[in-house]
């Protein structure tokens, strides 16, 4: 229904829905099932979320692609095929574009519009959201869908302006293809995106210079093809892969080995690590159930890792800058494809800029404290503000004005219900938010679980006639201290990372993510659900008596 006021149109809906990444499209469908009626607000011209900005060259998935889809319909599980184990992103755009397409989403996504503000008015238990096209939608449910990696983070150096050359954000990647063709290229940042990016770049480029400012962990993806037996196998056993992206710990199909990496003699550790590296992806991460926890055997997953990047690149210098120092696995794990190797190609070079910080953009490129390289273009692959950045991009109040940004200090003490809620902003849910377990595995497995118990939520509370759903502070209080606690037990909190936020300047650290597992963690969401949504207050609507 469309209302007028102040000129500006007002939507009434449901739900709004914020973001068409996969959490937005399928919530939409969910709620849409379920007879909501729901809006999807967009800033881009497409669906896609993520994959549809990351369209730097080389950026792929890093769980196997078979696990790194939906799984709610077996019909659109069986009509899909993946072309390999790790795709590009441009088969994964393809993929959220045929799932929209299948279920005709695209009707509820209003697209190329931003959403300014969100507030919750409390005399009419509904939120305003302000979108930047100057129309307000008044909605019952308020949703967000904004991605936990999406806010690019452009460090602030000095003279980017002053640059003649092109640069480019990986996050933020125009859509025509940038030709590095005979240019003199700088990459900074070997995060996941520049590990993917940098040896595909080099293949192009005259000479590719890498501004490493802390050097990384990364093992071989093994990319390869699908054969089409593997194919038929998988979609054969759909029921099976689903029950394995419910039910495993990081949701795809992998469980942890049930060792210690301490109990291991050396050979037998080299053989279990061989065989993981071998396989490729994040198979050492399962090799042992300890390796986030135990700072002794971590450092010897380390050490087997950084044997590595001695064995394959060639320059010992390079090798040597190219070792990681911090704990394996507390960075978000990177697989590659030929990342170390392309050290040994004649036309990259490697800067370490913890050594001799970059100190400005100049006209013709990066000056660091020890020269000045000249470049014709500039790849930030500098990541993201991660968990909370793209929350606090839009300014949303609940109960009396308070933004959720005071609410977390700044994003300081983070204080939600399971990752989902916050108590102040009833009626309000957070796909994948802080203090779920989201980035810790594959996010579509993350997200199906979000979505599926928020519709179950709203169809119990229509069904109950109950008008708002908030959680009790006391709830509240214990989750986020249950999170903090598991979080201390483990060395992620001891690493600088997008994680902890370190990444940000002036961002304070915390680590705003449930480690416990997607299996434990769904468990406990579905009891909070079975046990009458337990820690949450409902209030029913009053009734009115018809006259
Ligand atoms: P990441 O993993 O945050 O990596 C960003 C990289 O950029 C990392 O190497 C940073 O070094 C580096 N960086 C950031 N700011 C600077 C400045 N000012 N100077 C030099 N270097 C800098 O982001 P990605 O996009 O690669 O990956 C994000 C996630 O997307 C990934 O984990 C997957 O889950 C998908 P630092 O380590 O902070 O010293």
């Amino acid at each position: 229904m469309t209302l007028k006021q102040q000129n500006n149109p007002i939507t009434e809906v449901d739900a709004v829905v914020i973001g068409a990444g996969f959490s937005g499209l399928y919530m939409l469908y969910r709620l849409r099932e379920a007879g909501f009626s729901t809006k999807v607000v967009e800033a881009a011209s497409g669906v896609g979320g993520v994959w549809y900005w990351n369209r730097y060259p080389g950026a792929r998935c890093d769980s196997e692609s078979i696990y790194y889809n939906y799984s709610f319909s077996e019909e659109l599980y069986k009509e899909w095929t993946w072309s390999s184990r790790y795709p590009e992103q441009p088969e994964i755009l393809r993929y959220l574009n045929f799932v929209a397409d299948k279920f005709d989403l695209r009707k509820d996504i209003q697209f190329n519009t931003r959403v300014n503000s969100a507030a919750y008015d409390e005399e009419q238990n509904r939120w305003q959201v302000q979108l930047d096209s100057g129309e307000l939608v008044s909605a019952k449910y308020f949703i967000t869908g904004v991605g936990c990696i999406s806010t690019a983070n452009l460090p602030n150096i000095k003279g980017v302006d002053q640059f003649k050359g092109g640069w480019y954000h990986t996050g933020h990647w125009p859509h025509e293809k940038v030709d590095f063709t005979g240019k003199r290229v700088g990459v900074i940042g070997t995060g996941s995106s520049g590990i993917q990016s940098i040896p595909v770049i080099a293949k192009e480029a005259a000479h590719l210079t890498v501004f490493q400012r802390t050097p990384q962990f990364s093992v071989p993806a093994k990319n390869r093809p699908y054969d089409p037996e593997f194919i038929r196998q998988t979609k054969e056993n759909y029921q099976e892969i689903r029950r394995q992206m419910r039910e495993t710990p990081i949701g795809v199909g992998a469980q942890y080995r049930d060792r210690s990496i301490l109990d291991d003699t050396p050979e037998e550790r080299q053989k279990v690590l061989q065989e993981a590296w071998d396989k490729g992806g994040w198979h050492i991460l399962f090799a042992y159930n300890d390796l986030i926890t135990n700072e002794e055997g971590n450092k010897l997953v380390a050490d087997f890792v950084r044997s590595k990047i001695q064995e394959i690149v060639k320059d010992p210098e390079t090798a040597a800058k190219l070792a990681p120092d911090h704990y394996y696995g507390t960075k978000r794990a990177i697989i590659d494809t030929d990342y170390f190797e392309t050290y040994n190609r004649d036309n990259v070079s490697l800067v370490d800029v913890k050594k001799a910080p970059i100190q400005e953009i100049t006209e013709n490129g990066i000056r660091t404290a020890d020269g000045e390289y000249e470049l014709d273009v500039i790849v930030f692959a500098t990541g993201f503000d991660g968990m909370t950045g793209s929350l606090f991009k839009i300014d949303i109040k609940g109960r009396d004005g308070v933004s959720l940004k005071e609410k977390w200090e700044n994003g300081a003490q983070t204080r939600t219900y399971l990752g989902l809620t916050t108590a102040g902003f009833p009626n309000m849910f957070m796909l994948t938010g802080p203090e779920s377990p989201s980035v810790l595995g594959n996010m579509p497995a993350a997200i199906e679980q979000h979505v599926e118990w928020v519709s179950d939520c709203l169809e119990h509370l229509r069904e109950n006639n109950v008008a708002v759903i908030e959680p009790e502070g006391k709830a509240e209080d214990e989750w986020s201290h249950h999170c903090r606690e598991l979080a201390d037990a483990t060395l992620y909190v001891k690493t600088d990372s997008w994680y902890t936020g370190a990444n940000i300047p002036g961002k304070a650290r915390g680590f705003q993510i449930y480690v416990g597992g997607y299996a434990p963690y769904r468990q406990i969401c579905d009891e909070v659900a079975e046990k009458d949504y337990e820690g949450f207050s409902l209030t029913v609507a009053e009734q009115t008596t018809p006259s």
